[in-house]
């Protein structure tokens, strides 16, 4: 399929390593994918769904034991350990290929190995950046085949003598979680993951190359690699604004990516388009601009909670085509279910451990809290039409967001570039279930990044702070957001979900320089009767006031907070951070 001699080679050092009976290159036909399905299904890998009422979706259950990303077997190995940070785990490169090299050895004897070429990225753009992947997972190879342009298209757009491809190799081995590693090896441009048959930790062009190995890129090379979702807002003059938000894991990214407005701007003929819901690829344009695509050609979104009110535009997505890991499947009609999908659970299920389940009367829930699907963006209703556009999209603003009780307000625009910086390395969020480990605690995840970012996380502020003085005055304006503030008994207090675009259209109206705004000590905040209300039942300007509260004793403890989170930074941590933080200080006194 390629004459190139970088791939050929690298490809026949995992056969030598791993010794499969056979190997399989994927070409991206219909044939060899629809082939692979049907073994999956004779081997009861994968359950092939009702093809009435989902054409060509099938259904996954992992290993009860690897249902999410584990963050505390994921390293970043570099040959000096200040390189990788104080955030990420280190091994050293020679130490831990020797420790995996031993894992690998014969891993694949009895099984196929499957070579997955793959393109992050439109086809042709000068922004995408190819990765191969072997493993021994077709469930890996049809997700890849959703989540990438992969195939013959990936190598064509190599060509026969570049060297610039990411090497991924994955075996699910024997799903051993005390031998599960997922391992990033930034300066050979490699990642080695195994043990594991889930999610992020095998669809390697996801978070292990497209953040963890390609933020280490856009250090060297001048760009970004952020965990943001991308969307448009189109004004009834037909022209639309562009912007790039990041939510830490299960915050509200696929949801915010694929809203729909509410009334009041529906009827103006205002439209929301998506051009990405995880991942963005950033560089400076021609024209001075920020630009920005979406690695990515699929959706691998949250299951639970996702339904026709709360984001319609997903469900749609997830009717053809589409891969769903570890929900409930109803065995009367041979579909699926997940909490929160509708208020009618079936009675005749299978749970997502495998066992009967009656979502009636059973106290467990049917799906797993971190359940996903795997859908292609093309299914998507409302997909943007600049998805495949090789030069990308300008992005007006950038939004960061977390997931808090309390301290943060529904919106805060930075003073500028700089302290926008700082207003995302203080980001904290509660944990979910998308990585393993207690859910609901309260930590810092500078922009969205903390298990994302493949180098020290001191650099890469001070990457941020370079491509602001770059980008100067044409630099997109930075906010934050919150969602997730509650009340007394822990309900939300904002509607949130399409509602969500009363914020943004402030956040635009800033951008264009149509809006107003007051100064707090955090940043500047809209005048409560600037955000637009209209139809929202129980929501008065005196909830939004209060959603807009600075408590600055809240934020005294928070400023404690960051100074200790800064500290582990050392000398690496850029001295306009510190100088942001003692403004900040002096701003709460
Ligand atoms: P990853 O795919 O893990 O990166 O997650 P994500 O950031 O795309 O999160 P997603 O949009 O899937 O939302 C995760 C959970 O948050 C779901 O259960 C949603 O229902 C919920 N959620 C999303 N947006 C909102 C919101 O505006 N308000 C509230 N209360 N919940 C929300
Ligand atoms: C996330 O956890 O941020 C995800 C899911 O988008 S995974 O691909 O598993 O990383
Ligand atoms: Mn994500």
């Amino acid at each position: 399929m390629t004459k190139n001699p970088n791939v050929l080679g690298w490809v026949d050092e995992t056969i030598a390593l791993c010794k499969p009976d056979k190997v399989v290159w994927l070409d991206g036909s219909q044939e060899q994918l629809d082939e692979l399905r049907r073994q999956a299904c004779e081997t009861g890998e994968m359950i092939k769904l009702n093809e009435e009422k989902l054409p060509g979706c099938y259904l996954h259950r992992t290993a009860v034991n690897d249902v999410a990303r584990v963050e505390h077997r994921t390293f970043i190995c570099t040959k000096k350990k200040e390189d990788a940070g104080p955030i990420n785990n280190w091994m050293d490169p020679d130490e831990m290929k020797a420790k995996l090299t031993k894992m690998y050895d014969g891993v694949m004897k009895g099984r196929t190995m499957y070579v997955i070429p793959y393109c992050m990225g439109p086809i042709g753009s000068k922004l995408s950046k190819v990765g191969v992947e072997v493993t021994d997972s077709i469930y890996v190879v049809l997700n890849m085949d959703i989540m990438t342009r992969m195939g013959k298209q990936a190598l064509e757009h190599l060509g026969d003598t570049s060297n610039d491809f990411v090497r991924g190799l994955h075996s699910k081995a024997d799903v051993d979680e005390e031998n599960r590693y997922i391992v990033q090896f930034p300066e050979d441009n490699a990642i080695w993951s195994i043990n594991s048959g889930y999610g992020g930790n095998v669809l390697l062009g996801k978070k292990c190359f497209a953040l963890r190995i390609a933020s280490y890129q856009g250090k060297n090379e001048g760009w970004m690699a952020e965990h943001m979702l991308i969307l448009g807002i189109e004004n009834p003059q037909g022209e639309t604004k562009y912007v790039a938000a990041a939510f830490p894991s299960a915050c509200g990214k696929t949801n915010l990516a694929m809203l729909i407005p509410p009334e009041v701007y529906k009827k103006q003929g205002y439209k929301v388009w998506t051009v990405g819901d995880d991942i963005a690829w950033m560089r400076i344009g021609e024209d001075g601009r920020l630009w920005a695509i979406n690695p990515e050609a699929g959706f691998f979104g949250v299951a639970p909670g996702t339904n026709d009110k709360s984001n319609p535009n997903a469900l749609a997505t997830t009717k053809r085509g589409t891969i769903f890991t570890n929900v409930a499947h109803n065995l009367d009609d041979n579909t699926i279910w997940w909490e929160g999908l509708d208020k009618n659970p079936p009675e005749n299920a299978v749970d997502w451990k495998g066992n009967p389940w009656n979502g009636k009367t059973s106290a467990e829930k049917g799906a797993n809290p971190n359940s996903r699907f795997t859908a292609p963006a093309k299914n998507c209703p409302c997909i943007s039409d600049k998805f495949n556009d090789v030069n990308g999209v300008p992005i007006s603003a950038i939004v960061f967001g977390g997931r808090r009780a309390k301290t943060a307000p529904l919106v805060y625009q930075s003073r500028d570039w700089a302290h926008g910086v700082f207003v995302g390395s203080i980001m904290a969020s509660e944990t979910t279930a998308a990585a393993t480990g207690a859910v609901g605690v309260v930590r810092r995840d500078p922009m969205a990044m903390r298990p994302f970012c493949g180098y020290h996380m001191g650099d890469y502020f001070g990457h941020w702070l370079e491509m602001g003085e770059r980008l100067g005055d044409k630099a997109p304006k930075i906010f934050n957001v919150n969602w997730f503030r509650t009340d007394d008994e822990g309900h939300f207090i904002w509607p949130g979900f399409g509602d969500n675009m009363r914020v943004l259209m402030w956040i635009l109206a800033r951008c264009e320089g149509k809006a107003d705004a007051v100064e707090t000590p955090i940043g500047y905040e809209p005048k409560p009767e600037d955000i637009n209300i209209e139809g929202l039942e129980g929501i008065t300007a005196d909830t939004v006031r209060g959603l807009l509260d600075v408590d600055k004793d809240l934020w005294r403890e928070e400023a404690a907070g960051i100074e200790d989170f800064y500290k582990q930074f050392g000398d690496r941590l850029p001295k306009e951070m510190a100088h942001q933080l003692e403004v900040l200080k002096k701003n709460l006194q």
